[in-house]
């Protein structure tokens, strides 16, 4: 043991002095030398392990700290023990070496399941092209020569024949946890052979994005976690980062519970967050939140509890003093809650009957949040994910900032809620895309119109920097996602779009199984996985780490990295050096953009490949890093730093919401019904709210395929045993969900984790349709609505009426 650390210090200390040339020599033999032997895994310290490259079990095994590159909220350190050229083993960090220095994070049970998602028998082999109609999903084996011509042929003849705007990028996460991607890649490829028709908006959290610059000028409001060490209460609202992980929250949740902070948590289910953190559960209709914060903000205002000084120095709206010019009478939000225009005052009784939250509990909870300071209520991004997702992001806004949470230590400003200063995979960027020469964009929402009929989509519905499309998407290329039938909204209507070969007339799918997207292909091609290829990964905010993903294994049968044909693709037209700038492998990128990075930012520390090698992730600032409480600037000196609104205030009332009078997203983010929501009169037909959450054991659709995880939970519809009984269900009976948009067959779960009124599903099950076309999944995309959102125009997975029966 002492060897190996002595032999670790030695590797740091030359690291430090050594020339480069030097120190590559030394670092490339370090992967093979017979001395860096150590028995014990378990009780090797983190020091250690965190030093070397890999270190020898028995001689042979390596053990290989690196990561995943999926877009699953964490980024882990996974530990891949390698023999004879297999992953034998995943482990992760040790508990022990668990620090505040670099709280990073250890593997879950979908990390821990990596080599399951690596080695499954399913997983594709070899390039395919489909045979049959488009969608029955058979494929015949091709060589990689034929598929690249054949890809290289369709990229120009579609590009002559209808325009570099006919091609086309489906959304694909699947690599996103990395810097280096085969979709940038193709969109690199693209521009420079014309450009290719760009999408805007994430689905993740693109409504609360938009939204949330309308309350403070920009959607940064999330500030370091460690900020929050004494905040006595927390409220969680449709946050779940038990299993969404979003960093490192959970390390500082986790932290906060144990010295005495209490969480409160706001979700129409009894989440795995409700059930590990939470003091108290407060369970609402799912799109009613706007209406529990109206009546929150009416018992802290007639109840004298707001903060005056920080609402009369730092906002504008509040009150009819405090209007920006232009504005009628009664518009302020003081009107509004004590109901002068509408005559409705939104007490905690008016808001019981729509949220189904008891009155007092409403009026308990916003005394509570307004008299413990500081108070920090946290969004996640599922109640953003709906049809009001920009007035529910934007509500929680004004309770913070009435409250004077905002910019101060300890308080949130809810929103968007990512810090300012740690998107960390900005740190070292991905290769240029170059520029796209069609500057039209379509929303992410607009794909299927914009393959159906390019009429459909217009400036009005979320079509950017043009009038109208000059043509239909004709090509798509999904790599790494499963957002053309399986989880984007509405998808039996995606499909007979995609079925047609008369629309969309070329489809290539690169992914790792044959997923219900995949099915769609014209050419299926077998990628890599994180474990078979280079990249660095990041993790989402409230991290600020790199971690090297190294490749550890070689590719079996023909699989190979999108990068690899990509460039045979480029050279088939012609485009070849421009496109590789002579880095054949993914590798030679990699290396390349961290020298580049650490050289052109040496403030940042960032280290060399080399170094990289060896050290296996760096932080991106010295520590203790500096916190961030967003805001705290602008609280301090508001006229050295006002906010960046137009009136250079917080904005309670938003005269730039005002003007786009559009009842769906009024000024003051108030309660709106929202349509498919508890009162539409839809709910004659389907009575219940349908939602969707993402549950541990994948990452979106991502190791669906998984046996190991799907042994941690099975997917089956959360119905409450009050529904269930008025619809004589019994625990483990098939039932059918449905409404006018589709059909799912699924076990039913009765649970009291799910409130009555709503049903829910774990998102990301493959679609499974049987020969009648019913999904035997549970795949909730063919229920979801593909409506906008009224601001964003953005996606809506979350707002929709089933009906429930027993099959
Ligand atoms: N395990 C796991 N982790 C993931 C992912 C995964 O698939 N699996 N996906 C990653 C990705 S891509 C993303 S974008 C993030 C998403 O992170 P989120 O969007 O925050 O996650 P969701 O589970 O969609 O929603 C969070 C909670 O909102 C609740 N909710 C739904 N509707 C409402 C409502 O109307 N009101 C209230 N108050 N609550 C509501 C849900 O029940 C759920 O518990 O997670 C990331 N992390
Ligand atoms: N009902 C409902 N639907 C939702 C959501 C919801 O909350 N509810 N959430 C939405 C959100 S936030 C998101 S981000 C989207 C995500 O939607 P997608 O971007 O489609 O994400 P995944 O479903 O994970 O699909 C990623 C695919 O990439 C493949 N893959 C993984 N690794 C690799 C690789 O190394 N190479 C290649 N070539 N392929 C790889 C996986 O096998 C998988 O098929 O889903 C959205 N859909
Ligand atoms: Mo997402």
């Amino acid at each position: 043991m002492s060897n190996q650390s002595d032999h670790n210090n030695d590797i740091k200390n030359r690291v430090n002095k050594v020339s480069r040339r030097h120190f590559l020599q030394a670092s490339s033999a370090l992967v093979t030398l017979p001395f860096l032997t150590s028995k014990s895994i378990a009780t090797t310290p983190e020091s250690l392990i965190s030093t070397p490259l890999a270190y020898n079990q028995e001689d042979t095994e390596r053990v290989v700290s690196t990561c995943s590159s999926f877009d699953c909220g964490g980024k882990c350190d996974i530990r891949a023990h390698v023999k004879d050229g297999k992953v034998t083993r995943i482990s992760t960090r040790p508990d022990a070496d668990l620090d505040e220095e670099m709280p990073i994070m250890r593997a879950c049970v979908r990390g821990r399941g990596y080599r399951k998602f690596v080695y499954h028998p399913d997983r594709l082999k070899y390039p395919m092209k489909r045979v049959g109609k488009r969608g029955e999903g058979h494929f015949e084996r091709i060589t990689w020569d034929e598929a690249t011509t054949i890809i290289a042929d369709n990229m120009q003849r579609i590009n002559q024949q209808y325009g570099p705007s006919s091609r086309f990028v489906s959304l694909s996460t699947g690599v996103t946890g990395g810097i280096f991607s085969g979709a940038n890649m193709l969109r690199r490829l693209f521009n420079l052979t014309g450009g290719f028709l760009e999408n805007y908006h994430s689905v993740s959290n693109g409504n609360t994005l938009a939204v949330t610059p309308y309350t403070y000028g920009t959607a940064a409001s999330g500030s370091t976690l460690d900020t929050l060490e004494n905040t006595p209460l927390v409220i969680l609202w449709g946050h779940n980062p038990n299993e969404t992980i979003f960093g490192h929250s959970n390390h500082y949740f986790q932290k906060m519970k144990t010295n005495g902070t209490k969480f409160i948590v706001v979700d129409p289910r009894y989440s795995d967050t409700a059930s590990s953190l939470a003091d108290q559960w407060i369970p609402l209709l799912p799109t009613t939140d706007n209406a529990m914060m109206d009546a929150m903000m009416y018992v802290i205002v007639s109840e004298n509890r707001h903060d005056k000084a920080f609402i009369d120095k730092y906002t504008i709206g509040f009150d009819e003093h405090q209007m920006p010019a232009g504005v009628g009478e009664n518009e302020s939000l003081v009107a509004y809650l004590m109901g002068k225009k509408d005559g409705i005052k939104k007490t905690p009784e008016w808001a019981e009957t729509i949220t189904k939250v008891p009155a007092d509990t409403i009026r308990q909870l916003a005394r509570e949040y307004a008299s413990t300071k500081p108070a920090a209520l946290i969004q996640g991004w599922g109640p953003q994910r709906h049809i009001c997702g920009e007035r529910t992001a934007r509500g929680a806004t004004l309770l913070a900032t009435i409250t004077g949470n905002v910019g101060v230590r300890g308080g949130w400003a809810a929103g968007y809620g990512m810090a300012l200063n740690t998107e960390l995979r900005k740190t070292i960027a991905g290769p240029s895309l170059l520029t796209n020469p069609v500057k039209t964009k379509i929303n992410i929402t607009n794909w299927v119109q914009a393959c159906e009929d390019k009429t459909l989509v217009t400036p009005q519905n979320g079509l950017l920097n043009a009038e109208k499309l000059e043509t239909e998407i004709k090509m798509i290329f999904s790599m790494a996602g499963n957002y053309m039938a399986n989880q984007n909204t509405d998808i039996l209507h995606a499909a007979k779009i995609l079925e047609d070969e008369s629309k969309v007339e070329f489809i290539v799918c690169s992914d790792l199984y044959l997923t219900p997207s995949a099915k769609f292909a014209d050419i299926l091609l077998p990628e890599t996985s994180f474990l078979e290829r280079w990249n660095i990964g990041g993790t989402w905010s409230y991290g600020d780490y790199i971690i090297l993903s190294e490749k550890v294994i070689e590719p079996e049968f023909e699989r190979r990295t999108d990068y690899d044909w990509l460039r045979e693709v480029a050279d088939k037209i012609g485009v070849g050096e421009q496109f590789s700038e002579g880095k054949k492998t993914d590798k030679d990128w990699i290396e390349y953009l961290v020298n580049d990075a650490s050289q052109k930012r040496p403030e940042d520390g960032i280290p060399t490949f080399d170094e990289l090698l060896i050290k296996r992730r760096h932080l991106l600032k010295q520590r203790p890093h500096p916190q961030n409480v967003a805001f705290e600037k602008n609280i301090q000196d508001i006229d050295k730093n006002p906010f960046p609104t137009p009136s250079g205030k917080i904005e309670i009332f938003s005269k730039r919401l005002y003007d786009m009078n559009n009842v769906d997203i009024p000024a003051l983010s108030h309660y709106v019904p929202a349509i498919e929501g508890p009162e539409d009169t839809l709910t004659a037909h389907y009575p219940l709210q349908l939602i969707t959450w993402k549950g541990r054991n994948r990452a979106n659709s991502t190791q669906f395929a998984n046996p190991w995880l799907q042994e941690v939970q099975r997917q089956e519809l959360w119905i409450n045993p009050l529904d269930a009984q008025e619809r004589k269900i019994s625990e483990g009976d098939k039932v059918k969900v449905y409404n006018d948009r589709g059909i799912t067959m699924i076990p039913a779960k009765l649970t009291q984790r799910i409130m009555p009124g709503v049903v829910a599903l774990q998102a990301g099950a493959w679609w499974q349709p049987d020969k009648n076309g019913i999904d035997q999944g549970g795949c909730a995309n063919v229920l979801t609505s593909s409506r906008r959102t009224a601001m964003a125009h953005g996606n809506a997975h979350q707002t929709l009426l089933v009906e429930v029966e027993k099959a």
